[in-house]
């Protein structure tokens, strides 16, 4: 159903509706690999692109076309691509955007993987690309260079909670001939729409909010301009990170309550920004709705709430980090994020264990950082969970 007139929530339920013959309340899946022509001038009319219809689920399918559909309304774009994972978006946006000796800009503090996949693979194929703070936006413009073709920008930043002032950056990138690729994964369309704050394509690793529930992997594209869709479109399918039709169902059905469950998360966010702000064990929290975050002008801005991610460091560094991972008991321990359960994750003893310490500090993340991700129990569990765990860091001390 086209829903473009409608409200977000109504996007949200009804938006890219595939419509069978049955009436089916929900698209149902296609699992299937293939489609069959009726005769040899209907197989020659789809494959000239003259006729609607469907040839091979790598290049299109119903139930992967109607996510791909309501990705599109709900972040006010021309065009959805559904993708395997976030890293597919990512590595398809790259492959479509950069050529040989191109550049890319990015941030200091951007998804690590998205650095890697750039500095080693695409870094092969002779595209080089710089790392700067891009909440500054002098630093963007000191990185450009002639060659400088794309703009890949994620705000907020994972895990440093680092914002970048998405209309600035992308008018001063267009001046400059520049395409603007933004990661909105930690906001998702609820609570920042990218496109409308002038970027052309936007980038979610749908494994986090938009799904939701923590059952699947997979990336979505979505671009505000029609050109740019079908580049897009093509390089997935000649690259092959097309999402799955169960994957593509798994997301249409956790992505309806995308709205309510944002919501209710960042509601126990916004209470336990507070609550660790004021521990004696906390030393700093890096949340957007917190009154001491660094860009909160920015966060009214171009942000309708501050989300459900926050970062905080703990005074008794490297080791309460790891005693606090070893104590919590309803938060999960586990990488990943924006699901309905809270999970939680201290990068320099975890996922970042294996990076040099000057190579953490350069991308933000201290030995104290801790980075909690906050699902929709009932926030009071989640706090006393937490005070019992912080209990065991202060014991640190006496020790
Ligand atoms: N972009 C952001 C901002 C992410 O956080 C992730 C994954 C990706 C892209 C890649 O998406 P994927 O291929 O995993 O669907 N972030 C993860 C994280 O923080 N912990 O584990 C994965």
């Amino acid at each position: 159903m086209d829903t473009s007139d409608k409200g977000f929530s109504t996007k949200l339920i009804h938006g890219g509706d595939f419509q069978d013959e049955l009436g089916s309340a929900v698209t149902p899946i296609y699992q299937t690999s293939t489609f069959s022509f009726k005769n040899v001038e209907h197989g020659a009319n789809l494959f000239s692109g003259e006729g609607q219809g469907y040839i091979y689920t790598r290049l299109g399918n119903p139930t992967i076309e109607a996510l791909e559909s309501k990705l599109a309304q709900l972040e006010n774009g021309f065009g959805g691509i559904a993708l395997s994972s976030g890293m597919a978006a990512v590595t398809t946006v790259y492959s479509a955007f950069l050529r040989q000796g191109d550049h890319m800009i990015s941030s200091r503090s951007v998804y690590g993987p998205s650095r890697g996949v750039m500095e080693t693979i695409f870094a092969g194929f002779g595209i080089t690309s710089s790392y700067v703070d891009t909440s500054d936006l002098e630093e963007i413009k000191a990185a450009h260079r002639p060659n400088s073709k794309v703009l890949y920008l994620e705000s907020p930043s994972n895990p440093t909670i680092e914002l970048v002032d998405i209309r600035a950056a992308s008018e001063w990138a267009h001046k400059n001939g520049m395409i603007v690729v933004v990661d909105n994964t930690f906001c998702s369309p609820v609570l920042q729409k990218p496109l409308d704050l002038g970027a052309d394509v936007v980038l979610h690793s749908v494994t986090k909010f938009i799904n939701g529930h923590a059952d699947i992997v997979g990336g979505a594209l979505v671009a505000k301009r029609e050109d740019h869709a079908k580049l897009l479109k093509k390089t997935m399918a000649m690259m092959g990170g097309n999402m799955d039709p169960h994957q593509a169902y798994m997301v249409q059905r956790g992505v309806k309550t995308l709205e309510i469950r944002v919501l209710r998360a960042q509601k126990n966010a916004a209470l336990i920004a507070e609550y660790l702000e004021n521990h004696e064990e906390v030393d700093w929290v890096m949340y957007p709705g917190l009154a001491s975050f660094p860009q909160k002008e920015l966060v009214q801005k171009q942000m309708s709430g501050p989300g459900a991610m926050m970062s905080f460091g703990l005074k008794g560094g490297f080791e309460a980090g790891v005693t606090l991972m070893n104590h919590v008991k309803l938060a999960l321990l586990a990488v990943s994020l924006g699901g309905v359960e809270t999970l939680i994750q201290h990068p320099a003893s975890m996922t970042h264990a294996g990076l040099s310490r000057e190579a953490r500090t350069e991308a933000g993340i201290t030995d104290n950082l801790v980075r909690f991700s906050v699902g929709i129990e009932n926030v009071e569990d989640l706090i006393d969970d937490l005070e019992q765990a912080l209990e065991k860091v202060g014991a640190l001390k006496a020790v």
